[in-house]
């Protein structure tokens, strides 16, 4: 028999093994990697460096959390989950100190232990929030002790240690005091009782309102978890253009039920108001807040609310602003609507945040100036319990803004941050743009208010002004998809928005490192790419989307994609061409006093650097200044062509992207790794796209070739204006 014979002999036999090799190896494979993003950072994986692995091992020989709560019962289901998973194996949970070390976890007031282990003064520096985290010893034995003075501040001090064990942090000596600098740290979702999200791109709301009070989705817990881990304490559940039905009985219940679920975490639920609800639940005639029938309304909603959640929040409101109803209606000021509010929710600790996100469609005045305009002449007029929520810009969540001049020019009312972690004008669900970045430029800006140093994280800590209440809200990016945020890097937005809430000081790099180390990989290699990526992307998405100050050049209702063009809607301000104001000798918008003036609304220095178009940074030239195509900029090239250089820029831009991603092919699990992948690949063809429409629309205008070298659009600005998307996700019809 020859050899060819003798393995044909032995085919089924070597088929079968062949085929149980293949199935273990996929079985394994799929099962050791088995990574669909739902676990987002808390991966609690087992650790690989085996030297670490014991180091950990031994530190924790034994732990122990003291107390009984539901706070505490939290804290310790999450270090049971935590430890098990990182190192691998059961830990005894025992108050039994092991020579080699052990865990101690509690407030001193519910363990001797802790006391003995010198609790008291470690928390001296430690606020009602905060947390210690420290090394110890009892006899000889070493202790790693997180305390709090109070038991969420044992569950962060709790998460806090998980990230030590996630991101591959010795632990042997460890001294660490931590509070958050802002007190109100919430998550805003703009979620519509129909389960539809107003801006939302990863699939339908997480709240089911429909099963709801009955049935409680697993997900809800994870939600709090994951929230609790970066330190967010409250989320506004109903959208900002709300639905009065969510005061009805029914909806209450159901409130009450996932209000339940988060309270073991340390989140309250607050609520979106809408200003009509007397009217439209209760047929009242009128909701004038001046009007005793409409105070006793919310004086006895807000009884029936606080009955059935004594730790209720509060309301976010959007009044007056694109259509909703408020004060203004019945000749009221925004202070009249809040305070009104406020007084209802006071008795109960209860706070109003009231949206200055209005811009009136009658004024004939730069939408960039308007709500200073209506909210400054207020400071002083609000209640205790009354913050104003003032988005980072002074437009509307635009890839890149200066920082909205209200900041500091209100000092006697407590200003709160509004972020938006959902992508609406940077990508949407398909773009990877991280956005501490933004974040942070907005945080450290210093606006002057009180000379150097007034930097805006100082405002709306309460810091600079002496405020008690403080507060930071970002518009929520999650949905019901299966990794949350759709984009997996959304992720990275979501938690960076929660580690600066507790921290506006964090630095961006800061944050992507632990973020990378927990939920992609602690290797260096891993980390250095992907950590260029992310740090590289914000700047990267303003290139080929808004370059040079310019803004609000997304296309209509789905704001998805380049629409420059458009001129037809019936509001002044909602059209692109209102912003660019581009026409044949140049482009850009006079905010200077030879136009709107909206550069007097910043304080020294930053009117008159804002007012010169040569000291005014570069990066804002556009929004604040109107520039001939053919003026020469400090880099020697014509506004036209660097315009052109950074579309440019801006896809080359993607397209390093995508390498550096590549680059970590086989370093990470590969569906990940082929997700992202291929939404790098949309993104490069959407910057293309970005690029190729905005450029052939502002060459229609100017008129003047492109540079040489300059690769042209490869189709026409017909096609370009032709494109619509009817079923885009987050898709508004009226604007
Ligand atoms: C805009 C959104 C719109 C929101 C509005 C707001 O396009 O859907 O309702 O902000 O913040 O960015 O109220």
């Amino acid at each position: 028999m020859d050899c060819y014979g003798e393995e044909l002999e032995h085919y089924p036999q070597f088929m079968i093994r062949l085929g149980l090799i293949i199935w273990v190896c996929m079985f394994t494979s799929i099962f050791a990697n088995a990574e669909d993003g739902y676990q987002l950072w808390l991966r609690y994986n087992r650790i690989q460096n085996a030297n670490l692995l014991q180091r950990y091992t031994n530190s924790i020989a034994t732990w122990a959390v003291f107390g009984n709560s539901q706070v505490v019962e939290s804290a310790r289901n999450e270090l049971r989950l935590g430890l098990q998973g990182l190192l691998n194996k059961q830990i005894p949970e025992s108050t039994e100190l092991s020579p080699t070390g052990s865990l101690a976890v509690g407030t001193p007031h519910d363990s001797p232990l802790i006391r003995s282990l010198g609790a008291a003064q470690q928390l001296d520096q430690v606020d009602a929030e905060g947390y210690a985290i420290y090394t110890t010893s009892s006899g000889n034995f070493p202790v790693t002790v997180i305390t709090g003075n109070s038991d969420i501040g044992v569950l962060y001090g709790v998460f806090h240690f998980l990230r030590l064990l996630q991101t591959q942090q010795p632990i042997e000596n460890l001294s660490i005091v931590s509070n958050p600098k802002i007190k109100r740290r919430l998550l805003n979702h703009w979620d519509n009782l129909d389960r539809t999200v107003e801006r939302g791109y990863a699939g339908c709301s997480i709240w089911d309102w429909h099963r709801l009070p009955d049935f409680i989705s697993p997900r809800y817990t994870d939600y709090a978890r994951a929230n609790a881990s970066i330190g967010i304490n409250g989320t506004v559940l109903t959208n900002v253009n709300a639905n009065a039905l969510i005061f009805r009985a029914d909806y209450l219940d159901k409130i009450k039920a996932l209000a339940d679920v988060f309270r073991p975490y340390g989140i309250k639920v607050y609520l979106t108001a809408r200003f009509s609800a007397p009217i439209e639940l209760d047929g009242l005639p009128t909701a004038d807040p001046l009007d005793p029938r409409v105070q006793s309304w919310w004086q006895e909603k807000v009884a029936e609310i606080y009955k059935l959640i004594p730790d209720f929040g509060g309301f976010l409101v959007k009044a007056n602003s694109e259509g909703q109803p408020g004060p203004q209606n019945y000749n009221r000021t925004h202070a009249d609507g809040a305070n009104m509010l406020a007084d209802a929710l006071a008795p109960y600790n209860g706070v109003v945040m009231w949206r200055a996100f209005v811009y009136s469609n009658a004024a004939n005045e730069d939408r960039a100036k308007l709500a200073y305009n209506e909210f400054v002449p207020l400071d002083g007029s609000f209640r205790k319990n009354v913050l104003v929520q003032v988005k980072n810009g002074p437009i509307d969540f635009q890839p890149r803004e200066p920082v909205h001049p209200m900041f500091g020019a209100m000092p006697k009312t407590p200003l709160m941050m509004e972020f938006q972690i959902t992508q609406e004008y940077l990508g949407q669900g398909t773009h990877l743009v991280y956005l501490a970045p933004m974040y942070t430029e907005a945080l450290k800006f210093d606006t002057y208010a009180k000379g150097p140093g007034s930097e805006v994280a100082k405002i709306i800590d309460g810091q600079l002004d002496n405020h008690a209440l403080s507060g930071m809200a970002g518009v929520s990016n999650i949905g019901n998809d299966r990794n949350w945020t759709g984009h997996l890097f959304g992720q990275s937005n979501w938690f960076a928005y929660g580690r600066l809430a507790w921290d506006p000081d964090m630095d961006a790099a800061e944050i992507a490192d632990e973020w990378i180390r927990m939920t992609f990989s602690n290797e260096p290699d891993v980390i250095r790419a992907v950590s260029a990526l992310m740090l590289m992307s914000h700047e990267i998405c303003v290139q080929y989307m808004t370059p040079l100050g310019l803004h609000h050049l997304f296309d209509t209702g789905h704001h998805y994609g380049p629409g420059p063009w458009v001129n037809d809607l019936s509001q002044r301000e909602w059209n692109p061409t209102y912003y660019h104001q581009a026409d044949r000798q140049g482009i850009g918008f006079d905010r200077t006093a030879t136009g709107s003036n909206a550069t007097s609304q910043y304080f020294e220095p930053w009117h008159s650097r804002f007012e010169s178009p040569t000291e005014c940074p570069e990066k804002y030239l556009l929004w604040f200044h109107r520039v001939r195509w053919t003026d020469t900029l400090d880099s020697g090239q014509s506004l036209w062509e660097a315009l052109c250089r950074q579309y440019d820029a801006g896809c080359d831009g993607v397209v390093r992207m995508h390498a550096i991603w590549n680059s970590v092919v086989g370093k990470i699990d590969s569906e990940r790794y082929n997700e992202v992948d291929m939404m790098l690949h949309i993104q490069e063809k959407e910057a293309r796209w970005w690029r190729d429409a905005c450029l052939s629309y502002f060459q229609s205008i100017s008129g003047l070739p492109f540079p040489a070298g300059f690769d042209p659009p490869q189709k026409t600005l017909e096609y370009f204006k032709s494109r619509s998307f009817p079923y885009a996700p987050g898709t508004k019809p009226r604007w």
